[in-house]
């Protein structure tokens, strides 16, 4: 049964599963990637998806110094000049958001309300992590190092500077970076300015913005958002699962032209061309389906070429439809290590890695 609020019996409209003006507030904060920005390899800094979970920071960069501490031989401080002179990596990056397609879960887990714009593919350019733990020369006894950011909030009650670990084996691979500029201009300051770390492959959590601290630690890390946050957890009381690399997923360009208020797609009949993206951070996509049918019979597309390990796939599908009419478009992704999208979504208190495929309603009308 719906459970209907006061107001929305009055309004005759809204129900308890419609978007609250919390997570309105949310949303417009934390803006998505418009789908049509799929055509783009390298997303415009500008179009990239923000998550932000409290304040943006604001940071005076001549100040500022990179604290690296814990298990360490000799502890740094260290300026944004002395990373700079250090040889710089650029690495190209596709970052999802844990939480995109969490707004298409029923029941829907209360956040962010992602449907499934939460990704980006960047160009981050700065020093590979591994260079700077070396600097500081990382004890033998480090099982994982804590990233902390400068931005502090309240989550689940608990207030916090926002941070993350990593266990030393993933820290230290070569495209792990601690970045200074985005798409080759500085950092903007809601990307992290002046410095975030970047792990390919990994939801964005991960990957931690505005650091103020790097602490090499002897055993887990028991921050929030590492043991209460993105977890796989069946019910409050699951302990769970943490949340680490990203599932597959492809998404699609919509077609034809939208209506402004739903969004819904119209298409002239004749021969058109679908394209789109898909990636997973398990293993390079190896196939990429399409179906107008709503899921019923599916095609391979052309999947073409990234730009880079951890970047994103382009990918092409020719159609022709039969007649005017209403179709459901969806597309599917499958990466090298044998995981593919599913066609329903699995629920998860959090909300976390519904990667559920897209399906793009159409109405194909006669070309006038
Ligand atoms: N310090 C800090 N780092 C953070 C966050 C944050 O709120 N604070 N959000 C994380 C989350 S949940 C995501 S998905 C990515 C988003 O990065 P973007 O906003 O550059 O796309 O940043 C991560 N790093
Ligand atoms: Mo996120």
């Amino acid at each position: 049964m719906r459970i209907r609020s006061r107001r929305s019996k009055r309004a005759g409209r809204t129900k308890a599963d419609e978007i609250s003006r919390e997570e309105l507030q949310l949303a417009t904060r934390n803006h998505g990637m418009p789908l049509e920005a799929l055509h783009h390899d390298i997303t415009p800094a500008g179009l990239h998806y923000l998550l932000i979970h409290y304040d943006i920071p604001v940071i005076d960069a001549s100040a500022w110094r990179l604290t690296i501490d814990g298990l360490v031989d000799r502890p740094l401080s260290v300026s944004l000049d002395e990373l700079r002179s250090h040889p710089a990596h650029t690495v190209t990056v596709t970052m999802e958001c844990a939480g995109n397609g969490r707004a298409r879960l029923t029941p829907r887990p209360v956040s962010q309300p992602w449907l499934l714009e939460a990704v980006g593919t960047a160009e981050w350019t700065g020093v590979p992590l591994r260079t700077l733990l070396d600097d500081a020369g990382l004890g033998g006894d480090a099982v994982e190092i804590v990233f902390t950011g400068h931005d502090r909030g309240v989550e689940g009650g608990v207030e916090q500077d926002y941070a993350r670990s990593l266990r030393v084996e993933d820290a230290m691979g070569d495209d792990v970076v601690l970045a200074y500029e985005m798409n080759g201009g500085p950092l903007p300051p809601q990307h992290g300015f002046p410095l975030r770390l970047v792990v390919p492959g990994w939801y964005g959590m991960t990957s931690v913005k505005w650091l103020a601290r790097i602490t090499a630690v002897s055993e887990a890390f028991h921050g929030y958002q590492q043991e209460r946050g993105y977890r796989f957890r069946r019910d409050d009381a699951d302990p769970g699962r943490p949340v680490t690399r990203m599932a597959p997923r492809s998404l699609m360009v919509p077609p034809g032209i939208p209506d402004f208020m739903t969004r819904r797609r119209t298409l002239p009949l004749g021969r058109c061309e679908f394209v789109g993206r898909a990636w997973s951070g398990w293993g390079p996509v190896t196939r990429v389906e399409v179906s107008t049918d709503g899921g019923q019979t599916w095609h391979d597309a052309q999947v073409g070429p990234s730009a880079g390990p951890a970047a994103w796939h382009s990918w092409r599908y020719q159609w022709e439809p039969e007649g005017p009419g209403e179709y459901e478009l969806c597309c599917r992704a499958r990466d090298a290590a044998g995981n593919q999208q599913p066609t329903t979504p699995s629920w998860n208190v959090g909300g976390y890695a519904n990667n559920e495929v897209q399906r793009v309603p159409v109405t194909v009308v006669a070309a006038n």
